[in-house]
């Protein structure tokens, strides 16, 4: 259900302007990335929902899934493919009942959601109330470690991976050269933000952890 291991995340802030980060997004696209996360979490409503009308069309021209983070309505609006909730968004349980009841019939597949989790409780939690695919990290330290607090390493993935059976998509520090351990340890997939938005040649950093994880 869950069709890519590639996990890829937004950061405008990486790049001098939002048309930069199209452009990169656009050339891990064409390097096979399949999922796109649109995180962009301090713009404006109307900021944002500018972003993921843009976004949107940008995914759908590589037939790639497309996620927004924590915003449920905008995920509607801009017909995403799901939504990445963090822990004090609205919890996976309530999102699905909204979607449920404002989702035409013709939506052949189905709203994925994804959750942000950093230990194994509420990975548990994130399965439990109806999560289709959870991140867990940081594995490694980032470059923002007070942002994401410390890293939780392999071993508790290991923990994790007994606990639930939804994908485990590792994050956090997940470089080409460290993301087979991440599989090795349980992992589904690896989701990503500078190992490939800070790569001069996108397409290459993308395509190496394609090749490690598969698409
Ligand atoms: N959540 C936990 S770590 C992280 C997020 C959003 C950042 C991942 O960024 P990078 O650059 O791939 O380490």
């Amino acid at each position: 259900m869950i069709d890519f291991k590639l996990y890829l995340i937004t950061d405008r802030k990486l790049f001098a302007d939002s048309g930069l980060m199209f452009a990169a997004v656009e050339e891990a696209l064409k390097a096979g990335v399949r999922a796109v996360q649109l995180r962009e979490k301090d713009l404006p409503t109307r900021e944002l929902l500018y972003m993921a009308y843009k976004m949107r069309g940008l995914t759908a021209k590589y037939s790639a899934g497309f996620f927004i983070n924590d915003r449920v309505d905008i995920a509607l609006c801009v017909d995403a493919d799901g939504v990445h909730l963090g822990q004090n968004s609205i919890p996976a349980y309530a999102v699905r009942k909204a979607v449920n009841a404002s989702r035409i019939t013709h939506h052949a597949s189905r709203f994925l959601i994804g959750v942000s989790t950093h230990n194994s409780e509420e990975a548990v939690i994130a399965e439990m109330e109806g999560a289709d695919f959870v991140t867990f990290g940081p594995i490694y330290h980032t470059p923002s470690k007070l942002k994401y607090g410390e890293p939780v390493g392999l071993e508790s993935l290991k923990k994790v991976k007994e606990k639930i059976s939804i994908p485990i998509f590792g994050i956090g520090g997940i470089k080409s050269d460290n993301a087979k351990e991440v599989i090795d340890a349980g992992a589904y997939g690896a989701a990503v933000i500078s190992g490939i938005l800070i790569e001069a040649d996108t397409a290459s950093a993308a395509e190496k952890y394609l090749k490690i994880l598969g698409t």
